[in-house]
């Protein structure tokens, strides 16, 4: 059983190295989604993340502070003034308290990826994405937040148990049943 998710992992360096983009060895939470869900709806949520990065991020450091988050794109500047201004001020205390309660969840005033994630995360994929963290969480044996091919591999019981990996099996298993 455990050679199985080996030769797949290794059948999949291509997936893996596509998902893997900001460092070819590690997989962090939003790739090893992408590693994990490479057809599903978690492209859209992980382009998300991306689009918010893009508008927001503007020292480029990938993490969004309460400032950046909540500083809107004066996109509207051509629009009637006064209206514009009333809606900024509003949506921008709206956005900070969104950001200091739904967002940040660790209170280190920087919204990362992951906390990115979990905030978009339309109900749906949830369970996907708590489940990656999780299997991150219980894997990830040097603590760098992410995990290796060698992490993976040290821990393939959980990972073959993760519906996440296998669903063929899990789709077997609720046939036996
Ligand atoms: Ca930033
Ligand atoms: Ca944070
Ligand atoms: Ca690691």
């Amino acid at each position: 059983m455990s050679r199985t998710l080996k030769e797949s992992i290794m059948r999949d360096r291509a997936r893996w190295a596509e998902a893997a983009r900001n460092d070819p060895d590690r997989l962090g939470l939003d790739e090893f989604l992408a590693f994990t869900h490479p057809e599903s709806s978690h492209r859209a949520l992980l382009q998300m993340v991306e689009d918010l990065f893009e508008k927001f991020d503007r020292d480029g450091d990938e993490q969004l502070t309460e400032d950046e988050f909540s500083d809107l794109p004066s996109e509207g500047v051509g629009l009637d003034l006064r209206e514009d201004r009333q809606q900024s001020i509003g949506g921008s205390e709206d956005r900070r308290k969104e950001f200091r309660h739904l967002i940040d969840k660790n209170k280190n005033g920087k919204a990362d990826r992951t906390e990115l994630l979990m905030y978009i995360d339309p109900r749906n994929p949830r369970h996907a994405i708590q489940e990656a963290q999780h299997l991150i969480t219980l894997s990830d044996m040097n603590l760098d937040g992410k995990l290796d091919l060698l992490e993976i591999l040290s821990k393939m019981d959980l990972f073959l148990d993760s519906k996440m990996v296998d669903t063929e099996k899990s789709f077997h298993d609720e046939f036996r049943r």
